[in-house]
């Protein structure tokens, strides 16, 4: 196999451990900490999980290991969007299986959730785990979308692992998959199957965070990488100074990844999703904010400038919700056929026209016709506007394209304006983890072998003190249960991982808003570079801004 330096270098990299963990197996002791409650609706909670439900946090310290001895066939799976470091947490998962036995065995079921459905697997070998260490990419099994989520689907399973002999299963995932290992840890335990299962927090959207978990992994790596990106965009808008670049980066429910990135690059502009559903902002405002920056700039001779936007923006804007919904309603069954069936778009236009109210109707006759068009086109499989497909960083240059021609014409505005398109999202899924992730990841899957040992379930992995070097790490784990609550989902109540929206009242968000009006006027770009992986740990082992500030470091 033809590899690049880098490639070969990282295969050789050596991941840190929390420094209870690196004394080896057999001096891995439990400290069992306080039962445990959900976040909220406790009663109901408990009555879903009777077997998982309450039990104790625990944390792993250097001891006498008294873990049982038996042979060990774990199963892993990753579920949902590509992060850095999942192959680490696969290798940290493997090194302490076969640490502790060498006849222990793991295998990885292909496509995520949909391979231990259909009995699709590989067994790890050295050589196989060899190549993928300290790599981006899921590639070493493959990931999917399929929900594990029915008791058809757990029957299933159980099969599956009976046929195996699977004492264990690792899911990778999300809040959502989490929440399935949870419902999955239950049906085992409640069936006597004998099968453990723990999950690890991953997602590069960082959504995945609570009071235990400090930070989804690849989190740190992709807003790296984003960043790297953005700074070269900065210099180079101050180099040429004749465009605005409007960049669009992924995180679909939560702005966490903008956020990250405007810290990391201080550009002049930053939506926030959050902050745009809390003050209940309009397209024209968001607009209107975007163009008070540009003419600011524009009047004082810098034509040029960064706005970030996050992916989710439009969901998070009232009035757009609205038309979504209606527009939903508007094609819903046969519809969608007559709609498709008018001649030309001057008919179509007339027909949303009718089907639409006045207030829905003025939001979608300010959006550029492209836009628009994309409304009626992109349709998920259920007939709904797919929002994630809508190109929000060219809407909002249009939208403040049109409100600065309104602007000059009124003679206030006396600058130029043009725009340059940028989407960063799949660029920093697969990148090579940063120290940070490669050590959090291998940590992550380390310590789901030691929880499996020690016989928990329904846990989830839980390294901690993520601020402080490795070696001050603390690993255990938590209650899955612990970090649940009730909430309404398509129509049913669901017992569910809270998603982590951005805190307006964070330390994160307050350090953006206290800055953000300097750097809407002034040049105050920050240029991060490329993830150094080989240097001094001052340059190489830096975590997020995020973090940073949550932890109070900064
Ligand atoms: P997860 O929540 O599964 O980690 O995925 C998040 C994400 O990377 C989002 O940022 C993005 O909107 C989405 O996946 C893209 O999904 P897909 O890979 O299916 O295009």
């Amino acid at each position: 196999m033809n590899l690049s330096p880098l490639q070969k270098a990282r295969y050789e990299y050596q991941p840190k451990l929390p420094g209870m963990l690196k004394a080896g197996i057999k001096e891995i002791s439990v400290k069992v900490g306080s039962a445990t409650t959900s976040v909220a609706d406790q009663d109901k909670i408990k009555a879903l999980f009777p077997n998982t439900y309450g039990k104790e946090e625990i944390t792993f310290v250097k001891g006498s290991n008294t873990a049982a001895s038996k042979k060990q066939v774990v199963g892993v799976i990753l579920s949902g969007g590509q992060a850095p470091g999942g192959h680490n947490v696969v290798c940290g998962l493997y090194d302490a299986l076969k640490a502790t036995d060498k006849n222990n065995v793991l295998l990885g079921f292909k496509g995520g959730p949909s391979g231990l459905l259909d009995d699709d697997y590989i067994e790890f070998t050295d050589s196989f785990i060899d190549e993928y260490r300290n790599t981006g990419g899921f590639d070493i099994i493959g990931s999917g979308r399929t929900k594990l989520e029915t008791t058809e689907q757990f029957k299933v399973v159980t099969e599956v692992a009976k046929k195996h002999g699977l004492t264990a299963i690792v899911i990778i995932g999300g809040d959502d998959s989490n929440t399935n290992a949870a419902v999955l840890a239950e049906y085992m335990a409640a069936n006597n199957t004998g099968v453990q299962v723990i999950g690890c927090p991953k997602t590069i959207d960082g959504d995945l965070k609570n009071e235990d978990i400090e930070a989804s992994f690849g989190f740190d790596t992709a807003t790296k990488t984003y960043s790297e990106l953005i700074g070269n965009i900065e210099r180079d808008s101050n180099s040429a100074k004749k465009y605005w670049h409007f960049i669009k980066v992924m995180g679909r429910s939560a702005s966490h990844v903008a956020l990250e990135c405007a810290l990391e690059t201080q550009p002049n502009i930053c939506l926030i999703g959050e902050e745009v559903a809390a003050k209940k902002m309009s397209l024209a405002q968001i607009a209107g904010q975007i163009a008070d920056s540009v003419e600011k700039r524009g009047n004082a001779g810098k034509n040029f400038g960064v706005a970030i936007i996050p992916e989710g923006i439009v969901e998070f804007v009232p009035e757009f919700s609205v038309l979504i919904a209606e527009i939903n309603e508007l094609l819903a069954g046969k519809k969608t056929e007559e709609f498709n069936n008018l001649p030309n778009w001057a008919a179509k236009y007339e027909f949303i026209k009718n089907g639409l109210t006045k207030e829905s109707f003025a939001v979608f006759d300010i959006l550029p016709e492209a836009i628009q068009k994309q409304l009626f086109l992109e349709r998920d499989p259920h007939g709904n506007v797919q929002v994630s497909l809508i190109e929000s960083e060219k809407l909002f240059s249009e939208l403040v394209k049109a409100e600065l021609d309104k602007r000059k014409k009124a003679g206030t505005y006396k600058g130029k304006f043009a725009a340059q398109h940028h989407f960063f999202g799949y660029e920093g899924r697969c990148a090579f983890p940063s120290n940070f992730d490669a050590d959090y990841c291998y940590s992550l899957g380390y310590n789901a072998f030691m929880l499996i040992s020690y016989g928990y379930t329904g846990y989830l992995s839980k390294v901690s003190n993520l601020a402080k070097p490795a070696d001050e790490w603390v690993a255990g784990g938590m209650p899955i249960t612990k970090m649940m609550n009730i909430e309404r989902r398509n129509g049913e109540d669901k017992p569910v991982i809270r998603k982590a929206l951005v805190e307006l009242d964070g330390k994160p968000f307050k350090y953006f808003e206290a800055n953000r009006d300097k750097w809407a006027v002034e040049t105050a770009f920050t240029y991060p570079g490329a993830i150094q992986y080989y240097g001094p740990a001052s340059v190489c082992d830096l975590t997020t801004i995020t973090l940073a500030l949550e932890k109070g470091q900064m």
